[in-house]
C-alpha cells in the first residue's frame, strides 16, 4: 500500500479496509526507520489512524493542519510526499524532526515547542474570516501539551471567538511522563463517557424528586440542581467556554475518526474532538514504555534495546548530587516541567516525593511557583531545557530577579543539542540570561565542577543559573585540577605568555586540546576557565590579556551577548591596547538539525575548525 501513496490525493482513493492495511505499513517503516536514526517514536505509532483520518477528511495546503510540539508529525510528512525524505530525518540536510514550513507546503506552521497549535490556528482562522476564505484550520494538540498555559489561554479566547476551527485532542494519558494535573483528571472523566451517561442520568432523575412549593422556592431548588449538577456531574469544561465537544472517539478506528471529522465539518464555530490513542501503539516494547520510546537514540526492533552505549549525562550527575544535597538540606526541593527523566530528577522523585512538583508543560508556572516557595524560605531548583527557558523569561526577570530571590535554575541542554534542530538548541541562555540584573551565571568543564557548583549554588542567597550541555564530559581531556569555586572567580588551568584562551562549559575541554596542539607548534598557550559569565573575573582577564596581547574566547553559544561579547566590553572599557581578539562562537542565527559534531564543525567551533583559523594567523601579534 504505502508504495502507491505519495500525496493525501493518493490516499483519498484508497478503500476503508486498505487504509487500514497501509497504518500497518506505516507503522513498520517508522520502527525500521526511528530504530537505525533514533528519533521520536512511541507518540508517531499512536497517531497513525489519526494522521490517515485527517489527510482523508481535509485538503492540505488549502486545509492548515497544525501539529502540536511536531513530534508526531513523521506520519504527515510520510502522506505528504516525504516518505523516502523520512529515511534522513534529523540527519543534517535531511527532513526536520518537527513540521517546517520550508520543506513542505503542508506543513503550515513551525512547532518544536509545546502548546502552540490552538493560538496559530485561531490566528490562521481569523485571517481567514478577514479576508473571506473558507478553508478548515485544525490544531491537533495532545493531552500533555493542553496542560501548558498557552494552549488554555487560547482555548480561552477561541471558545468564545465563533471562529471556525477545529482542535483535535490526541489524548494519550501521558506527557512524556504520565500527564499531571486537573485538567487531566478532568479528563479522565470524558474518556470513561458511559459512565458519565449513567451518573448524568441518576442524578437527573433524583433530582427531580425534590418537591417544589411557590415560586421562589422554585429558583431557589433550580439554583441547587444547577450547583449540583456543576459539581457532581462533571459539566463539560469544553462546552462551557464555548466548544462544540465531540466524542471521545477511538482513535485507532479509521471508520469512527472519519465520522466525526466530517462531523465536525459541519459544525459553524469552534469543535473539539477528543481523540483517545494509545502511545506505542502496534509495537508491544513502546506501549508497555511509552515514556522509554517518546524520543530514543537507534535500538533493536527485537529486543529494544537501546544501540547507544548508556553513559553518564550531565543530567544524570545534576540529579544524583540534588539528591545528596537534598538530604543534607530539608529546604531544597526540585520542580519539573514535565521533563522528569530527561532533567535527571527520577531519583530525586522516589527519594522526596512531597518535594518534587510535576507542574504540567508548564515553565512559566514552574519559575514563578518556584519564586513563591523562595520567597517562603524553600531552596527551589528548577532544571529546565535551555530552548524551553526561553517561555519563561519573564517569570525569571520579573519574579525571581527582580525579587532577587534565591532560586537555582539549571539549564539543562545548553548549546547545541544536535538532531532536534532549531526548536531544540540551547544556543541563546547565555545571551538572554546575561542581561537580566542580580543573575550569577556559571557552567562547569565537567561533571565534577557541576556538582561544585551546585554545592555552591544551595549556600547562595540571589538567583544562580547553572548551564550544562546534552550528553557526558569530554572523553579525551580528564581535568585533575578542580579549585574551589568561588563567586566571580575564573580557574586559570594553564599558565602561558603567548595567547589567552578563554572558554566557558563544555568548550574548556576544547580549549585544553587547542592548546595541546599549539604548545606542540612552540606557542606558549594560557588557559583560562571562566566558570562565571556573570559576575566575569575581570581581574584574572585582564592580567591574562595584558601579558600575552592575544586572545581567543571559545562558548557554546550564540556571537550576541555571551562570553566573547564580554570580553570584547571588557578589552573597550579598559582601554587595553594593542590587543588581537577572535570569537568562536555559533553566529547570529537559528541553528538547523545535524549531529553536534557536524554542527560545530559547519559554524566552526570544533577543535579542528579553531585551530585551522588560529593558522590563517588571524591573531597578527603572532604569526606561525
Ligand atoms: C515548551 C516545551 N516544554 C517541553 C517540551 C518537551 N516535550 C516534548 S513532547 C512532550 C510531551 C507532549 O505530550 P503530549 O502533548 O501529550 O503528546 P504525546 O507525545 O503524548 O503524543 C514534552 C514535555 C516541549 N516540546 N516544549
Amino acid at each position: 500500500m504505502l508504495e502507491q501513496i505519495n500525496s493525501p490525493e493518493d490516499l483519498k482513493k484508497l478503500t476503508l479496509k486498505q487504509k487500514e492495511e497501509l497504518a500497518q505499513e506505516i507503522r513498520e517503516y517508522i520502527l525500521d526507520v526511528v530504530s537505525k536514526n533514533g528519533g521520536h517514536l512511541a507518540s508517531n505509532l499512536g497517531v497513525v489512524e489519526l494522521t490517515i483520518a485527517i489527510h482523508s477528511i481535509f485538503n492540505v495546503p488549502d486545509d492548515k493542519i497544525i501539529w502540536d510540539v511536531g513530534h508526531q508529525s513523521y506520519v504527515h510528512k510520510i502522506l505528504t510526499g516525504r516518505k523516502k525524505e523520512l529515511k534522513n530525518i534529523r540527519k543534517l540536510n535531511g527532513i526536520a524532526g518537527f513540521p517546517k514550513t520550508n520543506e513542505s507546503e503542508a506543513d503550515c506552521f513551525n512547532t518544536g515547542h509545546s502548546s502552540t497549535s490552538i493560538s496559530a490556528a485561531l490566528g490562521m482562522a481569523r485571517a481567514r474570516d478577514l479576508e473571506g476564505k473558507n478553508n478548515s484550520v485544525v490544531a491537533v494538540i495532545g493531552d500533555g501539551a493542553l496542560t501548558g498555559g498557552m494552549a488554555l489561554e487560547a482555548l480561552n479566547d477561541a471558545g468564545c471567538s465563533r471562529s471556525k476551527i477545529t482542535v483535535i485532542l490526541n489524548d494519550n494519558e501521558m506527557s512524556i511522563s504520565p500527564n499531571v494535573g486537573g485538567l487531566n483528571k478532568f479528563l479522565g472523566k470524558l474518556r470513561t463517557k458511559r459512565a458519565y451517561t449513567r451518573i448524568n442520568k441518576i442524578i437527573k432523575r433524583e433530582i427531580s424528586k425534590v418537591p417544589v412549593i411557590g415560586k421562589p422556592i422554585v429558583k431557589l431548588v433550580q439554583n441547587i440542581k444547577r450547583a449540583i449538577m456543576q459539581l457532581v456531574i462533571h459539566k463539560m469544561y469544553f462546552e462551557d467556554i464555548g466548544f462544540t465537544y465531540l466524542g471521545p472517539v477511538d482513535g485507532h478506528n479509521i471508520e469512527k475518526l472519519e465520522s466525526i471529522l466530517t462531523l465536525s465539518k459541519q459544525v459553524n464555530g469552534p469543535v473539539l474532538i477528543h481523540v483517545l490513542t494509545k502511545k506505542g501503539k502496534g509495537y508491544e516494547i513502546a506501549e508497555k514504555e511509552p515514556d522509554k520510546y517518546h524520543a530514543t537514540a537507534p535500538f533493536d526492533l527485537e529486543t529494544g534495546k537501546s544501540k547507544k552505549e548508556k553513559k553518564t549525562d550531565y543530567s544524570k550527575v545534576f540529579g544524583n548530587k540534588l539528591v545528596e544535597l537534598a538530604k543534607k538540606n530539608p529546604k531544597i526541593v526540585a520542580i519539573t516541567a514535565s521533563m522528569k527523566d530527561g532533567t535527571g530528577l527520577s531519583q530525586f522523585q522516589k527519594e522526596f516525593p512531597k518535594r518534587f512538583f510535576d507542574v504540567g508543560i508548564a515553565e512559566q508556572h514552574a519559575v514563578t511557583m518556584a519564586a513563591g516557595m523562595a520567597i517562603e524560605g524553600m531552596l527551589p531548583v528548577v532544571p529546565i531545557y535551555s530552548s524551553f527557558y526561553q517561555r519563561a523569561y519573564d517569570q525569571v526577570i520579573h519574579d525571581v530577579a527582580m525579587q532577587n530571590l534565591p532560586v537555582i535554575m539549571c539549564v539543562d541542554r545548553a548549546g547545541v543539542v544536535g538532531a532536534d534542530g532549531e526548536t531544540h538548541q540551547g544556543t541563546l541562555d547565555m545571551a538572554f540570561f546575561r542581561l537580566v540584573p542580580n543573575l550569577t551565571i556559571l557552567a562547569p568543564k565537567d561533571f565534577k565542577e557541576l556538582e561544585d557548583m551546585l554545592e555552591f549554588a544551595v549556600e547562595g542567597k540571589s538567583p544562580i543559573v547553572i548551564r550544562y550541555p546534552r550528553g557526558g564530559e569530554d572523553e579525551e581531556i580528564k581535568f585533575q585540577k578542580h579549585e574551589q569555586i568561588k563567586l566571580g572567580q575564573a580557574e586559570v588551568l594553564q599558565k602561558g605568555k603567548d595567547l589567552s584562551i578563554i572558554a566557558i562549559g563544555k568548550m574548556v575541554a576544547k580549549a585544553m586540546k587547542i592548546a595541546k596542539k599549539l604548545e606542540s607548534n612552540g606557542t606558549s598557550v594560557e588557559v583560562i576557565n571562566a566558570r562565571f559569565l556573570k559576575p566575569l573575573d575581570e581581574k584574572t582577564v585582564i592580567e591574562s590579556i595584558k601579558k600575552t596581547k592575544n586572545v581567543i574566547t571559545i562558548e557554546d553559544g550564540t556571537s550576541i551577548d555571551g562570553l566573547g561579547t564580554a570580553i570584547k566590553e571588557l578589552i573597550v572599557d579598559n582601554k587595553l591596547d594593542g590587543i588581537e581578539m577572535r570569537e568562536f562562537s555559533y553566529p547570529d542565527k537559528f541553528i538547523q538539525h545535524g549531529s553536534v559534531q557536524e554542527l560545530e564543525d559547519l559554524y566552526g567551533v570544533s577543535e579542528e575548525k579553531i585551530l585551522s583559523i588560529i593558522f590563517e594567523n588571524v591573531l597578527k601579534n603572532f604569526i606561525y
